[in-house]
């Protein structure tokens, strides 16, 4: 990525674009952080600039409460020949987009991908150009050194545009959520990228309270429940918690899914002599989904690898931090299944 001609085709591309629709990944706070900040700055350029978000908003209100209106800001958004440039972020697959292979291939006009997830080698992504850098810890972190920044001396920095800040705001709540305010992954950048946006008016207090210290009554029942159930097994150096199909029913409407975000990394990443925890949510009658969190220091077995040994219909992740969905199978069946492939694979 060092090519300086493909960096100036990605500067040129970003520039001469009239129309742009910024598509982040599921609506996760790095996604959406980027998205924001990336609306801003083509904004400025004079684009017209439209955000296809995914999924649920209730989340995000909170995190992120100065927004484009609706008629920019929207889940329905089409992706048509209306836009002459597509960005997408924060995911290395298209699955992870709104987004369907169909429109992407009727799609006339230049694809981008800014992302930070590790890629399977030789896998060249689903856009025109990528900008890939599995060391980060965010996307939110890549939009900063790509967009604002000079100290990053590489190929990252491609413009220098002034930072806003609304943005600053939104990119430090989306950096804070990926990289739980440094606990889980730094890269070298980390501390210097948020310490730019501090600078540049970053509220860090109200960051780190919007993405760890807030908490609504459901999240808190729901986290009583996950204690309740909570199972240490100390051979296999695992814990696993579960909800049922009555538990999740109870909780209808409600992401259950941002909360887990909040859980394993406050519970099932701290547990000292364990390495490894899991969540499992009935979701329907067949199907159990699984959320897998790995220990970052000590852990020993890829997660992808256990939960891919479990035959599972969805999978996907990284070393640390993965998940899956099996069908006809019960709690208790699920829970033996993950004790004895873990078993085996500590054996290796
Ligand atoms: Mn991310």
């Amino acid at each position: 990525m060092k090519n300086s001609s493909i960096n100036k085709d990605i500067k040129d591309t970003i520039l001469d674009s009239k129309s742009v629709c910024v598509i982040p990944s599921k609506s996760d706070p790095d996604s959406i952080g980027s998205a924001l900040a990336m609306y801003r700055i083509l904004t400025s350029l004079k684009k017209d600039v439209n955000i296809k978000y995914y999924g649920e908003l209730g989340d995000i209100s909170v995190k992120f409460p100065n927004r484009p209106d609706n008629s920019k800001f929207n889940a329905d958004t089409r992706i048509d020949n209306s836009f002459d440039l597509l960005i997408f972020l924060d995911g290395s697959k298209l699955n992870r987009f709104n987004v369907s292979i169909d429109e992407l291939n009727s799609f006339k006009g230049s694809t981008l991908s800014i992302d930070h997830h590790e890629m399977e080698k030789g896998d060249k992504g689903f856009t025109n150009y990528l900008i890939n850098d599995p060391l980060s810890d965010s996307t939110c972190e890549l939009i900063v050194r790509i967009f604002y920044n000079k100290f990053d001396s590489d190929w990252l920095n491609l413009f220098s545009f002034d930072i806003d800040t609304d943005s600053a705001n939104d990119l430090l709540v989306g950096m804070y959520s990926d990289n739980c305010i440094f606990r889980y992954k730094n890269s070298k950048f980390a501390f210097l990228v948020a310490q730019y946006l501090i600078e540049h008016n970053a509220n860090n207090s109200m960051a780190v309270y919007k993405v760890f210290q807030s908490f609504d009554i459901n999240s808190i029942d729901i986290t009583k429940l996950l204690l309740n159930n909570l199972k240490f097994f100390k051979e296999e150096e695992t814990m696993i918690t579960y909800l049922t199909l009555k538990d999740v029913k109870e909780f209808d409407g409600y992401d259950i899914g941002a909360l887990s975000e909040i859980y394993s990394q406050f519970i099932t990443r701290c547990i000292y002599g364990y390495k490894r925890g899991y969540i499992l949510k009935e979701i329907d009658d067949k199907n159990i989904q699984i959320s897998a969190r790995g220990n970052n220091y000590t852990n020993d077995i890829d997660l992808t690898e256990i939960l891919g040994d479990l035959k599972p219909k969805y999978s996907g992740g990284h070393f640390n931090a993965a998940g899956s969905t099996v069908e006809n199978v019960t709690l208790e069946e699920l829970t033996n299944l993950i004790l004895s492939v873990t078993r085996e694979l500590m054996q290796k």
